[in-house]
């Protein structure tokens, strides 16, 4: 399968974040892309779409602010990585906010998630390897991969968190409908609910969000994935969540999996995009689910068998040790 990526997607390098109380190395690291790259046979490099298709889904403020915050930051005399302390949790009402602070906690809601020197750079380029698989997809037919990196599937159209800053797969969907596809199924199997895909579309028909991850009761994202949110006005019934306990394996999975392949049946999309996270892993240091290896052979194959045109896009998974081999054995599955 065709694999894209961005060398300048590296330039994002968050030090630490705040986890249970604690500031920790983070999580979402470099060693993550290495693990990766010897997983790939070929990395082909991504064209640039420019900021249009990212001005499509993300808010003009929101963007203008990813892209000074670092500079913002280091300004007031900040070390290290911009991060949020304080946020409006009254209601996010426009303000003119100037303090740095005052802005990391508008457009942020968690402590994981800082904007590094280079952050914005590889959110750029992020995005546009989602829009070069996109491409390779809709020209080819065939599968594709994007390595995006940092991970997309948390971001909002005006907000960052879960280590996400732009939403890669939502800016990849509104660019197949703005390239004629009529409609489009999103298919999340990172072990979090997708919770800014789902806001982005979340009163949007022609794009059926469905994600399936560990239950928010237990679980971050906390807030969003509740098996109660189906959407509103016209999408309404087009948000589907699937939530699981703690400790799911590959049967009860499977189950589920099988339960959102017959919704994206019936919604009849001209396209299927997926994001995946190798953090349902029973290794995985952060999440708690039981799926092994070889499963990712056996979730590969069902989507694949939905017969649609597929773009894959990396998302969470933070077992370094079996990241490489748990991501080619998924897109193994889907190749098959
Ligand atoms: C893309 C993605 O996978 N984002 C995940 C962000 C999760 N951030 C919070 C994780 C909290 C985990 N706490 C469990 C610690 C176990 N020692
Ligand atoms: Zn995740």
């Amino acid at each position: 399968m065709k694999a894209f990526y961005a060398e300048a997607q590296s330039r994002h390098a968050p030090a630490l974040e705040l986890q249970n109380g604690e500031m920790v190395p983070h999580a979402e690291s470099q060693a993550r892309v290495d693990a990766i790259m010897t997983a790939l046979p070929e990395i082909i490099a991504s064209k640039d779409f420019g900021i249009d298709p990212i001005l499509a889904v993300h808010d003009r403020g929101y963007v203008a602010f990813l892209q000074r915050a670092h500079a913002d930051w280091v300004a007031a005399g900040r070390p290290g990585d911009a991060f949020p302390y304080v946020f409006p949790v009254r209601g996010r009402r426009p303000l003119e906010l100037s303090r740095i602070d005052a802005e990391l906690g508008q457009y942020a809601y968690d402590c994981g998630t800082p904007v590094a020197a280079g952050t914005w750079d590889a959110v750029y380029w992020n995005a546009q390897t989602a829009l070069t698989a996109l491409d390779n997809v809709m020209d080819k037919r065939a599968p594709a991969f994007a390595f995006c990196r940092p991970p997309g599937h948390h971001a909002g159209r005006d907000y960052m968190g879960g280590y996400s800053y732009l939403n890669n797969v939502a800016i990849a969907a509104e660019q197949a409908l703005a390239k004629g596809a009529g409609k489009v199924a999103v298919l999340d199997v990172d072990y979090h609910h997708g919770n800014g895909t789902q806001d982005i579309f979340y009163d949007r028909g022609d794009v059926l969000t469905i994600s399936l991850h560990a239950d928010p009761k237990t679980d971050y994202p906390f807030y969003w994935g509740h098996a109660d949110e189906t959407g509103e006005g016209a999408g309404a019934t087009a948000n589907l969540n699937l939530p699981m306990p703690r400790g799911t394996v590959w049967e009860g999975y499977r189950s589920c999996l099988v339960k959102a392949l017959e919704r994206v049946a019936a919604f009849k999309p001209d396209l299927l995009i997926v994001p995946y996270g190798a953090d349902t892993y029973a290794e995985d240091p952060i999440s708690f689910f039981g799926i092994e290896t070889v499963d990712y052979t056996a979730m590969g194959r069902l989507i694949a068998e939905a017969g649609l045109p597929t773009l894959i896009c990396m998302e969470g998974g933070y077992a370094v040790d079996a990241l490489g081999a748990n991501v080619r054995a998924f897109l193994a599955g889907v190749d098959d």
